[in-house]
């Protein structure tokens, strides 16, 4: 079995406080996708301290994420005239439709109604995957054969229709083209404006913890196409790795919002620095 993060770390720094072997440490730091900038200033910051390394280790974690936290305890938007629209975006498979699930789950939670809508209308079987979450949770599903935007207007009109508090919208991941997928959400976003003031109120990128510097590049293209109110880091359980999340804080000027920690409804962590750098080393 590979062994982890911290057990690699751990063995290189050894379980006193003398100073590691620079050269490895800076290679397991970036096995694990901290990135170059994050991994020397994580390095330069274990380099001067005294005392346990485990705590070292957060510290400089923490340090290397700094402002990364919104202080909202993971509070969503909530326009002052409903309904809120909220859109999740990422390309396929990073964990979109079930995030979303997630998300509805605890708004519905909080007490607010949420209606979902299945503006994938790219891929066969992604409107059926959103109705499945949607049944268990019992929550409207607005589907529809026509274009993403269109489906997403409908949506808005049902929740209107039905007093509604909440709309998340549930995007494609892939079209034929890069291109075409971005200027697909563009209009999604262009028409969700138009039709409701102050909309989307939550734009919330979605990417895969596992897939290392690409969620970096990821986080770059869709931030320069769309307005981002947020990002969400999923499969964090299934990774030995995880500092890609502290490399996409410090790509993008977008703040993390929420963890995704496994493929249930409440595997949604809210988005905490210090957390985050204490699940590195208990992993
Ligand atoms: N372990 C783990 N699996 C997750 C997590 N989030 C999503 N998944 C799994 O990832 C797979 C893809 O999830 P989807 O929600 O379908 O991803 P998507 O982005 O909607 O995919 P497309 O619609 O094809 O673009 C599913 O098997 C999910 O159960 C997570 O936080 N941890
Ligand atoms: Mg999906």
């Amino acid at each position: 079995m590979k062994s982890t993060l911290w057990e690699r770390l751990a063995r290189v720094f050894g379980a006193g406080t003398a100073a590691p072997e620079r050269t490895e440490a800076e290679r397991i730091l970036l096995e694990a996708d901290f990135g170059v900038d994050a991994t020397d200033q994580i390095l330069d910051a274990l380099t001067r301290a005294d005392g346990d390394f485990r705590i070292a280790f957060e510290r400089a974690v923490v340090a290397a994420l700094a402002g990364a936290t919104l202080s909202d305890g993971g509070a969503l938007a909530r326009a002052t005239v409903a309904p809120t629209i909220m859109l999740v975006f990422g390309v396929n498979g990073v964990g979109k439709t079930t995030t979303l699930a997630k998300l509805g789950a605890r708004l519905a939670g909080g007490g607010r109604s949420v209606l979902f809508a299945a503006a994938d209308t790219f891929r066969a079987g992604a409107a059926e995957q959103l109705q499945i979450w949607a049944d268990r949770l019992g929550v409207p599903c607005v589907t529809g054969t026509k274009d993403p935007a269109a489906v997403a207007f409908d949506a808005i009109a049902a929740a209107r229709a039905r007093g509604t508090d909440t709309v998340l919208v549930d995007t494609a991941g892939r079209l034929h083209t890069e291109e075409r997928l971005l200027e697909e959400l563009k209009k999604v976003v262009r028409v969700v404006a138009k039709q409701q003031p102050g909309a989307p109120h939550e734009s919330l990128l979605v990417l895969d913890a596992t897939v290392g510097q690409n969620a970096v590049h990821q986080a770059r293209t869709f931030a320069e196409a769309v307005p981002l109110t947020g990002l969400i880091v999923t499969k964090l359980d299934g990774t030995a790795k995880g500092g890609s999340v502290v490399a996409l804080e410090r790509a993008v000027k977008v703040p993390i919002r929420f963890l995704g920690t496994g493929e249930g409804l409440a595997d949604l962590e809210v988005f905490d620095a210090e957390r985050y750098a204490r699940r590195l080393v208990s992993q």
